[in-house]
């Protein structure tokens, strides 16, 4: 039987879900017209004032917001409250100049809470349930959100952060852990560690894992399962529409709950902006129905994913989103392929004698796109016997043709020689635009 955080608003029916998502459209676009400048002027520029909502459809006549415009009007340009209504800033890093600042009231860390609490039900996670939260805590999102949300829900939370892997592995086997909380990559090499210490899986008392905050496929899920003995989610987030708890999958596992009464998803051809029908792949645009101090319309979220509507077989009624493919900026462009780094993964990860460790690294010599996959070994005597090896190789290669339709050159290393990370990791290095002195 299926358990429920909110059964009443997690099983509405779609006309239900539609009556309130345009409610609070009318009442967001209003609010951040009467509260935000920016707005202000973009809904009056588009002539999207808020008379003009009438249907959900009208949520096209609004223009897109984009990481742009949060980080021209830094840091609280974007704020529909005063200050002293905000009781939590957070802030994600960006890889260039100034991060991308977001605020909460007292009401919206009490909604992210319960939609936290949510997600966390949906998988499996229970009042009994003592959770180890392996995310950084700090400006990120992913470590408080999930804070909140597993207190809420009355499990015990251990906060041991990321890092400082040996001490949150022997804490894990001491308190007797049930749920682990972090990004893919993390849990995998706190596995890996844990080994290293001489434990093995059956010393934990570990049976869930709630995973996030980075793409993963399906096949690196069965290989942390595999090393944790744990059923694992995936749940998806951004820090501009809130942190985690945006959607999440439930425990059958066919796509990710969006919370539809918080969210207003859309998808676009992320090219030319054009909405497209219900059921094609393209990029999330998310409208926050909820939030108070730092609400977003028709946010470009830049992560390319595919909505289905049907009725789920747990019961909710809210529509799952496929686990997300890749952002259109990981994207890799070779020799005109367009190559999600998933979809390496998906072949890469699994495979007999490799470890789930890998790097993808793109070159160019002279005009041409150069695709090299850096494959870790299991064992090490493998790179004594030449033929096995090759054949290996050659295996991995045909499997990469056959996905990608590109050649790819495969490297095989030696145990332990990729970089292993604390959180989102970073698989993709690509040499293209750096001049030789940089090389
Ligand atoms: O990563 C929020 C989060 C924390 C989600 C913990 C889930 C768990 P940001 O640091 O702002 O926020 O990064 C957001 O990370 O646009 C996606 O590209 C990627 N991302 C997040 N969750 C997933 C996921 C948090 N489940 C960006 N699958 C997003 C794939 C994900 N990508």
């Amino acid at each position: 039987m299926t358990v429920f955080w909110q059964k009443d608003l997690e099983t509405m029916d779609r006309a239900s879900i539609e009556r309130i998502q345009l409610e609070r459209l009318q009442h967001i676009v209003k609010y951040c017209y009467d509260n935000v400048p920016f707005y202000h002027e973009r809904l009056e520029k588009a002539g999207a004032t808020p008379d003009k909502i009438k249907t959900l459809g009208d949520v096209e006549r609004i223009p897109f917001t984009t990481k742009d415009d949060i980080r021209d009007t830094y840091p609280f340009g974007l704020f529909a409250v005063p200050m002293k209504k905000v009781v939590r800033l957070h802030a994600s890093s960006g890889t260039t100049g100034k991060p991308t600042v977001v605020g909460y009231t007292k009401n919206d860390l009490d909604t992210w809470s319960d939609l936290m609490a949510r997600l966390i039900v949906a998988a499996g996670g229970r009042e009994d349930d003592i959770a180890q939260i392996a995310f950084g805590y700090g400006l990120f999102t992913g470590a408080l959100g999930l804070h909140y949300g597993l207190e809420r829900i009355g499990a015990t939370v251990v906060p041991t952060s990321s890092g400082n892997t040996e001490k949150s592995i022997m804490l894990m086997h001491d308190f007797g852990t049930t749920t682990l909380i972090s990004t893919p990559s993390y849990a995998l090499y706190m596995s890996e560690v844990a080994r290293e210490m001489g434990y093995q899986k059956d010393d934990f008392k570990m049976r869930l894992g709630l995973f996030g905050s980075e793409g993963s496929t399906v096949e690196m899920r069965n290989a942390i399962e595999e090393a944790w003995g744990i059923f694992a989610t995936d749940n998806y987030g951004m820090s501009e529409l809130m942190g985690p708890g945006v959607s999440g999958e439930c425990e059958r596992r066919e796509g990710l709950h969006i919370s539809e009464d918080y969210f207003l998803p859309e998808i676009i051809d992320g090219a030319t902006g054009e909405t497209l029908p219900r059921g094609a792949t393209g990029e999330l645009v998310i409208t926050t129905l909820g939030k108070e101090a730092f609400p977003l319309l028709r946010y470009r979220t830049k992560d390319i994913t595919r909505i289905n509507y049907d009725r789920c077989e747990c019961g909710r009624t809210f529509a799952r989103m496929d686990k997300v493919m890749g952002r259109t900026d990981d994207m890799l462009k070779i020799r005109g392929v367009n190559v999600f780094p998933t979809q390496i993964e998906s072949v890469i990860v699994g495979m007999k004698g490799i470890s789930p460790n890998y790097q993808i690294v793109v070159t160019r010599e002279g005009f041409m796109d150069k695709l090299e996959i850096n494959v870790e070994l299991i064992d090490e005597t493998l790179l004594e016997r030449f033929a096995e090896l090759e054949n290996l190789q050659h295996t991995i290669k045909d499997k990469l043709r056959s996905v990608l339709g590109l050649d790819a050159k495969v490297n095989l290393v030696q145990p332990k020689q990729i970089e292993r990370f604390a959180g989102k990791a970073k698989r993709v290095v690509d040499l293209r635009n750096q001049t030789k002195e940089e090389k």
